[in-house]
């Protein structure tokens, strides 16, 4: 059902030995190529067109009219309203406090520099439709927009034929409750080409951002440079560092939970403890087989990319999750706390017996939109900076300017650009900024 990975007594860098998933996203750009050069030249009529080809549904426009939204609200199962109302609470207080606050640095009398936030003007958020109908992650992507003061929002989704050319009524009713009244049936590729290029009815977009299938992902790095992209996000993975002390049944459900996304999901286990690694392989067979996605999380947890990792002890545990980055990882541990403090490399680190990712998926507050594939050692996961961009507003007096004069024009001689270094002395005349 899962492998065996043993690393004990090898105590290099795990990184070559671990499981992942390789995603070959490069190959996809040359399938969208083609896509997204028609949305460039035929706007709306190759939306439709491309609608009929891969949604299987002649639509007459892209737009999703404003009574569809509300139609869908109202539609909307009253308990999962309340768990979106809850998500989206508890979401927005923790990304208010992400917001930066404008910063003056006075570097020298006369002289200074402030770092201005300035949230980008118009952002298209791109929501998958078919098998991965996530109201959650418009939650997870529009409350950063919003808090980060974003003027201009569009959501895209898939149109469907069973929903009459509409994108999923959860999608729509979750746009209606943020406030989100732009939104396109449009899905795939020609999305982010549409937010890339700018079509009649939706102008062009700054960033997009939003999670998607291999093809989504590769029109952005197609198009990344004609917009922001956030990131080409894989398939989930979620590691557990656990320790004899952690629950077998917690740590089994919670590798299936996140199995059930996808088959090329990840699962990882991470543990000194021969004897728990043995409870878990214990537990999932039957877990698995009561659970609705059963063929998914089978072919999930049996792939390459998932395993139960044994290592020497939580120092050797804590070096191979670091090594490995996971876009989630959960630490179960005598003392989770002191443990998840040591974490460097994570999207996110959910601490205890009491954090499961599918918490943080819904509604912890946190954002469910991490780094996968490794990336988590560089990058971050979505939030309100996502959206800024800081701009340095440089002031300098007259003053100012004279007394740090001579070292521009040495800097300017030293890299043969004395044009650099004239620029500054143009303005301060025989008396000059020499001193
Ligand atoms: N675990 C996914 C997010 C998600 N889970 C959405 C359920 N719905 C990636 O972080
Ligand atoms: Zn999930």
């Amino acid at each position: 059902m899962i492998s065996r990975i043993d690393l004990r007594g090898h105590p290099g860098d795990p990184r070559d030995l671990l499981p992942r998933a390789d995603l070959d996203i490069d190959a996809a750009v040359e399938q969208v190529r083609p896509i997204c050069a028609d949305v460039r030249h035929r706007g709306v009529e190759a939306l439709i067109d491309l609608a009929e080809r891969f949604d299987g549904v002649r639509i007459t426009g892209i737009r999703v009219p404003a009574e569809a939204l509300d139609t869908a609200l109202d539609g909307l199962d009253p308990a999962v309203r309340a768990a979106l109302e809850e998500s989206i609470r508890r979401a927005r207080l923790v990304h208010r406090d992400q917001r930066r606050t404008d910063t003056t640095t006075q570097v020298a009398p006369g002289g200074t520099v402030t770092e201005r936030w300035i949230p980008v003007d118009r952002v298209g958020l791109y929501v998958p439709g078919g098998l991965a109908v996530y109201p959650s992650s418009v939650v997870m992507n529009v409350v950063p927009a919003q808090e980060a003061g974003v003027g201009s929002l569009a959501v895209a989704s898939p149109p469907q034929a069973e929903f009459g050319g509409l994108p999923h009524p959860t999608v729509l009713a979750a746009c209606r409750l943020l406030g989100v009244d732009e939104v396109h049936a449009v899905g795939g590729a020609q999305a982010v080409a549409m937010f890339a290029y700018g079509v009649a009815g939706c102008p062009r977009a700054d960033l997009v951002t939003g999670p998607g299938n291999v093809y989504v992902a590769a029109a952005k790095r197609l198009l990344k440079g004609v917009i922001g992209i956030d990131a080409e996000a894989g398939p989930t993975e979620i590691a557990i560092l656990a320790d004899d002390t952690a629950d077998p049944g917690y740590v089994a459900a919670d590798l299936i939970s996140q199995a059930e996304h996808d088959p090329a999901a990840a699962s990882v286990l991470v543990t000194p403890s021969e004897a728990l690694a043995a409870k878990v392989e214990a537990e999932l067979p039957g877990r698995v087989a009561a659970t609705r996605h059963t063929a998914r999380v089978t072919e999930a947890l049996g792939g390459p990319q998932s395993g139960i990792v044994l290592v020497d002890d939580l120092d050797h545990g804590l070096l191979v999750v670091n090594a490995y980055a996971a876009e989630h990882l959960e630490v179960m541990t005598a003392d989770s706390r002191a443990l998840a403090a040591r974490v460097r490399n994570a999207g996110a680190v959910f601490v205890g017996d009491f954090a499961p990712v599918s918490l943080g998926d819904y509604c912890a507050g946190s954002n469910h939109v991490l780094p996968t594939g490794g990336c988590a050692c560089h990058s971050s996961g979505l939030s309100v900076q996502s959206f800024l961009r800081g701009v340095h507003v440089v002031d300098y007096d007259r003053a100012a300017l004279a007394e740090v004069a001579h070292h521009v024009v040495a800097l300017a001689e030293a890299e043969d650009l004395p044009a650099h270094g004239e620029a500054v002395t143009a303005r301060l005349g025989a008396e000059g900024g020499a001193r």
